[in-house]
């Protein structure tokens, strides 16, 4: 059977905040959620926009490679395919690159992206989103460990290259599976540590 939690994860009933700089105060009439790069439609959608588009819940846990697991996480929001159905991104796309407010950015390959369980969500056990957790807009991406799920996302962006993101070109692994335990970029090297 699988385990309930991955290699070396420790399970917490806190919530707790972890970015790498200052959380942001966005302004909900100036907040935009744009799509760019390969695709045949960029998007650009403001917040009363984006309540309108189809809702999807999922519950998921929440992995963070510095040790701590959140488990059974429900999330509100939109599906990340919804997006891709909307923007229709052209064949060459093949990664995606999220982009967030603070500078902050992270990397997922398009397969992985449309899984059923990768939203962009506004609520979190139905509260819209704190500030320290997003808000307004998050991405979750519950297949892979918590840098990957940007904060205050503004932005996706399609790619026909892999483009590494803030914490994927700062030490940590390019692909961060949990349950792979790939941690570390000197892992990609060796993956067998
Ligand atoms: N924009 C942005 N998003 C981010 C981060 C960040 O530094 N900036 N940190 C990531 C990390 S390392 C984790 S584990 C999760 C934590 O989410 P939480 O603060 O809501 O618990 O957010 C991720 N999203
Ligand atoms: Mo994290």
């Amino acid at each position: 059977m699988k385990e309930r939690v991955p290699p070396g994860q420790v399970v917490t009933n806190k919530f707790p905040v972890l970015q790498y700089g200052e959380i942001p105060n966005i302004s909900l009439e100036n907040w935009a959620f744009k799509t760019s790069g390969d695709v045949e439609k960029e998007l650009t959608v403001a917040w009363n926009q984006f309540l309108e588009l189809p809702k999807a819940e999922i519950t998921a846990d929440m992995h963070c490679v510095t040790k701590w697991s959140k488990l059974d996480n429900k999330w509100e929001g939109v599906r990340f395919k919804t997006i891709y159905d909307l923007t229709k991104p052209k064949t060459s796309a093949k990664y995606i690159l999220a982009h967030s407010f603070d500078g902050y950015s992270a990397n997922i390959p398009l397969n992985i992206a449309l899984n059923n369980d990768v939203i962009l969500a506004y609520k979190h056990d139905g509260q819209l989103l704190t500030a320290e957790h997003g808000k307004p807009v998050r991405l979750v991406v519950p297949e892979r460990y918590g840098w990957k799920s940007a904060k205050w996302i503004t932005e996706i962006e399609f790619l026909n290259k892999d483009k590494r993101g803030y914490w994927e070109e700062n030490g940590y692994h390019n692909n961060g599976d949990p349950w792979k335990n790939e941690r570390f970029k000197w892992q990609e090297e060796c993956p067998q540590k």
